[in-house]
């Protein structure tokens, strides 16, 4: 038996699908969602699942930050595998939140971790802690890997460095199997609406059928590897099927900017940017009509940016087998046709009955 924390988010809804394909019985926690991090098509899918097999998803209504509430649930319930996927995972939003950040982002996991320990179940759990490339945060240059020293520069990347060093304090001292993955960004459809490339795929469609004329960024010059997140739960899975526990970065091993990302999705819409003016005066030009696509409102950069992050994975590949299947054209079509969908009212599945 499996337990989610949480399952209502893009990741959690993936890993409970792929989990279920496993054969698995699969608890998640679901928070009562008010941040920024809301995404209700993951959400929907979770709602889905559960409805469709309902001896096989059980939803608990609950919060990690809660001790108690932790404490009655592995108390109650035999798990054997705990993914650790809770977080305010919004980079932009831990600067103004940043004691609710560490609350939920690094004594989350410790509040998990503590909690087998204390009910003395470290020899029958596997406990995944989500890390993130966050973590390496002013690299400029370069592929970064499991070797790479952190450097983080933002409240949620200085969290999820404290998760990642109890996790591995975890494994090192109590003997739990405890494993980070430094997951890369990984987006899909399912993706909050906060994140720059749901932003920019939504905007795309909503732009395609007239709802809105132009999309508004901070910076356009950040670059991220960015991957599926079907591809990356598989990795997630890959690295909890070890027979020993370790960390592993999950990557694409490509890099690509801001600007490229809305360049392509424009594309699939069949509109061709073109640049014009620098800095916050920067537009993106529909080359066919002259009409403005994209523009800058410099209340978006963040107070300390990442600029560059681009991933090798070269060890899941080499000790996992595992590489990314989906790529970044594929994935950005994936993104922006779904959406597409959803603002001509024909989503693919949108549950919004639930129980809770
Ligand atoms: O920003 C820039 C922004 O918010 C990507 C989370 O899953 O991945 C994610 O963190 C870049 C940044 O993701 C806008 O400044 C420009 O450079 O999509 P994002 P993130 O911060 O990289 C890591 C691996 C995680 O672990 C996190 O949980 O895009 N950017 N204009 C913008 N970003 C946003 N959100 N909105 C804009 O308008």
């Amino acid at each position: 038996m499996d337990l989610l924390g949480s399952i209502g988010g893009q990741d959690g809804s993936y890993l409970c699908e792929l989990l279920l394909e496993k054969g698995y019985c699969v608890h998640g926690i679901l928070r009562h969602r008010t941040t920024a991090d809301y995404a209700p098509l993951a959400l929907s899918y979770v709602l889905a699942a559960a409805e469709e097999f309902p001896n096989k998803v059980v939803l608990h209504p609950g919060d990690i930050l809660d001790p108690y509430f932790l404490l009655r649930l592995f108390r109650d319930h035999s798990y054997s595998e705990v993914y650790h996927l809770a977080a305010q995972s919004h980079v932009g939003t831990s600067f103004d939140l940043q004691l609710h950040t560490s609350d939920v982002n690094a004594l989350g996991t410790l509040r998990l971790i503590q909690t087998i320990l204390a009910l003395r179940q470290e020899s029958k759990i596997k406990f995944y802690n989500a890390c993130s490339s966050e973590v390496f945060g002013e690299t400029r240059d370069g592929c970064q890997d499991e070797s790479t020293p952190f450097r983080p520069v933002s409240p949620y990347a200085a969290a999820k460095a404290f998760s990642f060093w109890v996790t591995s304090s975890a494994r090192k001292a109590h003997g739990l199997f405890a494993v980070n993955g430094i997951l890369f960004n990984h987006e899909s459809p399912r993706r909050g609406l906060d994140f720059v490339t749901r932003k920019i795929t939504f905007g795309v469609a909503q732009m395609h059928v007239g709802c809105t004329t132009c999309i508004t960024l901070g910076n356009l010059d950040a670059r991220r590897d960015w991957g599926h997140a079907i591809d990356y739960m598989r990795g997630v899975f890959a690295i909890m099927m070890q027979d020993v526990p370790d960390d592993y970065v999950i990557a694409t091993g490509e890099t690509r900017s801001v600007r490229e990302f809305v360049v392509a999705a424009c594309r699939v819409v069949g509109i061709e940017l073109r640049w014009r003016g620098t800095g916050d005066q920067e537009v993106g030009v529909d080359a066919d009509t002259g009409d403005i696509r994209v523009r800058v409102d410099p209340a978006l950069y963040r107070p300390a940016e990442v600029p560059f992050l681009h991933g090798s994975a070269r060890k899941a590949t080499t000790r996992l087998g595992w590489t990314p299947q989906v790529s970044f054209e594929a994935l950005v079509k994936e993104m922006v046709e779904s959406d597409l969908a959803l603002v001509r009212g024909r989503p693919a599945k949108l549950r919004t009955a639930s129980k809770l």
